[in-house]
């Protein structure tokens, strides 16, 4: 990237706490030297200083205060923990963090996740916890398989070609049509159901909209194949926990990694912790390196800058 001769700028982080800031301060300085850095709560920053804002989780009224802003930057691929503010300045553009890092590290994990659902890795887990060795086969290979990949953004596509590089058959999900190469799109609602009826995986990667909250319910549950398994990394407000722990208690559905609930940290005494179904994992899916991120976010901000559309705007109109 040039680092010529552009006009200061003040950007503001609330990512990784206070702690954080010396490396996100590192990153952008490396591509970006003219992006001054600071902690979010630094009281030589005066609000009307600040240009830019990389949040996580911003204090409700906090950036409607900052009368200069140019964007918002959600440090999340995801923009509801800054739309969950009344007062998030809406008339801006809200960038989120569609970094290739983060599309890559998610492929990795439902990788991970469909080819231990595919070979029953909690059963291996189990055994090894009371040394039983126990010799046992699982009935179907990749090959045999197909995942659902509802959601065929940023996200969805890529995971999708990595999933099907592993042998399965895969078929995406999304509002608008699209055409990947080896992958059969589906769109819209009406072709749904014959989308879940197909699922031996089901994998959500949807962003969390009032059209999508609660996708992951007992009524699709009972679409999907007997022994199907789910791969959660969407957001909390998709799934309905109690309809997926009566369909794996059932033996409907064979398992399923969970990555992102309703309230985070999930708390001590939720019962999927519990449950020798389902593998719980600390909303991990996909978080790219603040290096990454930083490098991102200074790309988008020259391009905004030039009148150019950046990547990863938020759309107000389509609320993700
Ligand atoms: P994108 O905005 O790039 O893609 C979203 C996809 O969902 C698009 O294909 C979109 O369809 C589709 N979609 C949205 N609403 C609907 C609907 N009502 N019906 C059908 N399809 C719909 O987002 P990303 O791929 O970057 O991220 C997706 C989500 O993954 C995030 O919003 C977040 O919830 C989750 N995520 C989780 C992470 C984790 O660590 N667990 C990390 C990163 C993301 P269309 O293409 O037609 O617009
Ligand atoms: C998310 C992320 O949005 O980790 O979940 O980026």
């Amino acid at each position: 990237m040039a680092a010529g001769h552009e006009a200061k700028r003040v950007l503001v982080v609330k990512s990784g706490g206070e702690a954080a800031v010396a490396e996100w301060r590192r990153h952008f300085q490396a591509v970006a030297p003219h992006i001054d850095v600071h902690w979010w709560d630094d009281a030589s920053v005066s609000p009307e200083r600040v240009d830019y804002a990389l949040v996580w989780e911003p204090e409700p009224g906090r950036l409607a205060a900052m009368p200069n802003l140019r964007a918002t930057l959600s440090s999340a691929a995801g923009v509801e923990h800054i739309t969950a503010d009344p007062a998030w300045p809406r008339h801006l553009p809200l960038l989120r963090a569609a970094t290739p890092e983060a599309s890559q590290r998610m492929s990795e994990y439902v990788c991970m996740a469909v080819l231990a659902l595919l070979r029953d890795l909690k059963r291996m887990v189990r055994q090894q916890a009371v040394h039983r060795w126990d010799m046992f086969t699982t009935e179907r290979a990749a090959t045999d398989t197909c995942v659902g990949i509802l959601g065929l953004g940023a996200m969805g596509a890529h995971t999708a070609q990595m999933v099907r590089g592993l042998g399965f058959e895969v078929i995406g999900w999304s509002r608008s049509r699209k055409a990947l190469d080896g992958i059969e799109c589906h769109a819209g609602d009406d072709e749904l159901p014959a989308f879940f009826e197909r699922c031996d995986v089901l994998v959500c990667l949807l962003p969390a909209t009032p059209e999508t909250e609660g996708i992951l319910s007992a009524k699709t549950f009972a679409l999907l194949p007997k022994g199907a398994g789910l791969v959660h990394v969407g957001r909390g407000s998709h799934l309905r926990y109690d309809d997926l722990a009566a369909a794996l208690d059932a033996s409907h559905l064979c398992g399923a990694f969970i990555d992102v609930f309703e309230e985070e940290p999930l708390r001590s005494d939720h019962p999927a912790w519990a449950h020798d179904k389902i593998f719980v994992t600390p909303h991990v899916g996909a978080m790219a390196s603040r290096r990454a991120r930083a490098v991102f976010f200074a790309t988008q901000i020259a391009k905004f800058e030039r009148g150019e559309t950046p990547d990863g705007l938020y759309e107000p109109a389509r609320g993700y």
